[in-house]
């Protein structure tokens, strides 16, 4: 007779919109035990009419509400405690085949869903989006060989080589320990004694200091797989490998002033930025690549490609690109989806292995551990967590919070029944790769690991020169908040080991050491793919970014609403600021109800502005608030457009001898990236979209898609408008 202590799955791959309830008005309100409750407001006491008496501790439902609540939280993670996340799909559209048996990376028939979780590395949980951190990029895909994790970030290094620093480095970057200040910061001075005590720190250092730290949004930014794992294929031929997401919108940052205000005016900015796209059906795409290394070719570089801080030079290792991630679907409810979603980067499916990367094997100990402590021993059971292949596993049976219940009598292999046997290679199962292995037993890392600026010089000197400029800055501030000179001294003589002019810069800033010379020789190389301005959307695009419109009593209707609709039917997201939400009245008498009134909103918040002709202008010039939102947008680099009456406020706003504006009739006149004109409202259309546009609105939309006018800071101009 067959055993009855057969399985624990009914073998069908599991349907994750399943895992959710719709509650409606027809379901009535119960306790967790089932029971319905009549009364959810009032606890149980005695008393009448005329007298409150003392409240019954029998009031079970009531205990048990005031309970569960006191429990309502978990541990916060240690580190990417601030975070948010979605779910989405990734296809394959080349086989990888000839490098990996993985189904997930050969199968181009497949769609996987999966969920990526984005989050900043040191604020906690209740931390502002938009400080200056690394931002994390991890992806779950749920394979059909299981779950595979992807624990990535927006820089492609990381500041240690080996896990048994990883301590330390986070301690020192997280609030100290006597005042727990600062919070959603590294400018203090535990942060920047550690990188000065661990010169392997400086490549990322840099990485974090460059606008890559301060990201226009999560859509906006790369992710890296950052370690080194490795790819198996079916004749057992291993090759190494990097992974990487390069976003379809490009790679864009905010500015350091407007990062720092929109932390307080708007602290969700990013998660908001990422689920108001989702949910206008504007997915966030990224093409996914992989650098791709022989095995027996890794001894060939200068640097050791299993070293973290390392980045693959792309002229060397050039980026395959095979697929595409696409992020389309919300979470329902935050805690369960997204608080509980848990990583693993020892989470990989047959066809990828690890390496020897030291920092790789580090993590593999900590993620699975620190789930454990997080979520407890049945994390994976959780359904944001579970695979959507069948798992069954006979040893597993207990643990806090168990949910799946399997049926049999034997919960141990091999046993009498031959339940839940092991599966062959040939059926799937998963084998190491079979790694000759020799050395001595020490604490060591190979002698390469020791070099620690060359790639730090060639990140720095591939930066273009608005990228230098801020990465100036961004050393300056964070500088200026270490109070103890023995820090910020130390610090300015040990930029000179990437850049003299940089260490000359900050140091005067300072108030740092003066290098007289460099502490090593710039080797003046640049590479490919560093500075993020070489990733701009392949096609020109305004797709989902945010313009407002500004508008009083007596606005001219016709140019409002053409360049609404124009930008609108380019997919970006127009926001009308009026005087007042309760509704503003257009000079030929139409009413508009704003999104916001000028006091509720902060320029901040918009990539761009734009503000119709019309007498509207007269009440605008006497409001402080519109006046403060054109010249705060300028100083934030930010493309602004008036028309007609509006040319003459927008240019009082910005009182600088090089910026032009149109001459009374002129039909457009653009100057760093100020485009206004005296037009027919009608004319407001856009036809096409590039550096030789001509019409008013193409113009503004050029610059739009363009981000932001660099030439504004390069040639000394927002730094004259106080924002
Ligand atoms: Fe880590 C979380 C990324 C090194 C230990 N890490 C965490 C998350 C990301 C990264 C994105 C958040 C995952 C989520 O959204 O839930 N970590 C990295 C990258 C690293 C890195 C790209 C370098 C390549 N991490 C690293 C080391 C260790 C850890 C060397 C320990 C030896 N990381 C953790 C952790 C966390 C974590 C303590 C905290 C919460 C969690 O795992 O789930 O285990």
């Amino acid at each position: 007779m067959a055993p009855t202590n057969a399985s624990v799955e009914d073998g069908k791959f599991r349907d994750m919109a399943k895992d959710t309830v719709e509650l409606n008005g027809e379901q009535h309100m119960t306790t967790d035990y089932g029971i319905k409750i009549s009364d959810p407001d009032h606890w149980l006491r005695v008393g009448d009419d005329k007298h409150t008496g003392p409240s019954l501790l029998e009031d079970q439902i009531a205990r048990e509400k005031i309970m569960r609540f006191d429990h309502e939280r978990i541990p916060e993670r240690v580190v990417h405690a601030r975070g948010t996340g979605a779910f989405g799909t990734f296809k394959l559209f080349e086989s990888a085949a000839d490098v990996t048996t993985a189904g997930v990376l050969t199968d181009t028939s497949r769609t996987t869903p999966l969920f990526v979780r984005f989050s900043t590395v040191q604020g906690s949980k209740g931390s502002a989006d938009t400080v200056r951190d690394v931002r994390g990029f991890a992806v779950k895909m749920y394979t059909e060989e299981g779950n595979w994790d992807i624990v990535g970030n927006n820089i492609p290094v990381f500041f240690i080589q080996d896990a048994i620093k990883f301590p330390d480095v986070i301690h020192s970057v997280k609030p100290e320990p006597h005042n727990e200040v600062p919070q959603g910061q590294s400018a203090h001075n535990n942060f920047w004694d550690f990188i000065y005590m661990h010169s392997e720190t400086t490549h990322m250092n840099y990485w974090q200091m460059s606008d890559r730290a301060i990201p226009r949004s999560y859509r906006m930014m790369q992710g890296f797989g950052v370690n080194t794992y490795s790819l198996v294929n079916k004749e057992g031929k291993r090759n190494l490998v990097k992974f990487h997401f390069t976003p379809e919108l490009g790679v864009h940052s905010l500015v350091w002033d407007e990062a720092l205000k929109i932390a307080g005016q708007d602290p969700d900015f990013h998660r908001k930025d990422l689920i108001s796209a989702i949910e206008a059906g504007q997915f966030p795409r990224w093409k996914f690549g992989m650098q791709i290394l022989p095995e027996e070719k890794q001894d060939d570089f200068d640097f050791d490609p299993l070293d973290a801080t390392k980045v693959w030079p792309e002229e060397l290792i050039p980026i395959r690109y095979i697929g595409q991630l696409e992020l389309n679907r919300n979470v329902d409810e935050f805690f369960p989806q997204t608080e509980q979603a848990a990583f693993c980067t020892s989470h990989i499916v047959p066809g990828i292995d690890f390496s020897n990367d030291p920092l790789l094997q580090g993590r593999n100990f900590s993620y699975f551990d620190t789930q454990i402590s997080r979520l407890g021993a049945n994390w994976q059971e959780l359904p944001v967590n579970r695979p959507v292949c069948p798992y069954m596993n006979l040893v597993n049976r207990d643990g806090a919070m168990k949910h799946k219940i399997t049926k049999g009598t034997v919960n141990y292999w091999p046993n009498r029944f031959e339940t839940n046997p092991p599966a062959k290679p040939a059926e799937g199962g998963f084998t190491s790769y079979p790694e000759k292995q020799s050395g001595i037993k020490a604490r060591l890392l190979s002698e390469k690991f020791a070099e620690h600026y060359n790639q730090a010089q060639v990140f720095y000197n591939s930066l273009s020169e608005i990228e230098k400029m801020h990465l100036a800055k961004a050393f300056s501030f964070e500088l200026d908040h270490c109070d103890d000179p023995l820090v910020y001294k130390r610090m300015t003589e040990r930029i000179a080991a990437v850049s003299l002019e940089l260490a000359t810069t900050v140091a005067q800033n300072v108030g740092g050491e003066k290098p007289s010379k460099a502490l090593k020789p710039n080797n003046g190389a640049t590479a490919k793919g560093l500075s993020q301005l070489e990733y701009m959307p392949e096609k020109p695009t305004i797709a989902t970014r945010r313009i407002s419109i500004l508008i009083a009593d007596g606005f001219d209707y016709a140019s409002y609403t053409a360049m609404k609709e124009a930008l609108s039917s380019l997919d970006a997201f127009v926001f009308t600021v009026g005087a007042q939400r309760a509704g503003v009245t257009a000079e030929t008498g139409e009413k508009v109800v704003p999104d916001h009134f000028f006091s509720g909103m902060r320029s901040t918040l918009f990539d761009a502005v734009f503000v119709p002709g019309g007498k509207h202008v007269e009440t605008l010039a006497k409001n402080g608030v519109a006046k403060f939102w054109i010249t705060e947008s300028f100083a934030h680099l930010k493309p602004i457009c008036g028309v007609n009456e509006a040319v003459k406020f927008i240019s009082r706003q910005i009182v600088l001898d090089e910026i032009e504006v149109a001459a009374s009739g002129t039909p457009v006149t653009e100057s760093y990236g100020v485009v206004t004109g005296y037009v027919d409202g009608k004319s407001l259309k856009v036809d096409k979209v590039g550096p030789d546009s001509k019409g008013l609105a193409e113009q503004f939309v050029w610059h739009v898609s363009r981000h932001r006018n660099w030439a504004r800071e390069l040639d000394g101009l927002a730094d004259q408008i106080a924002a």
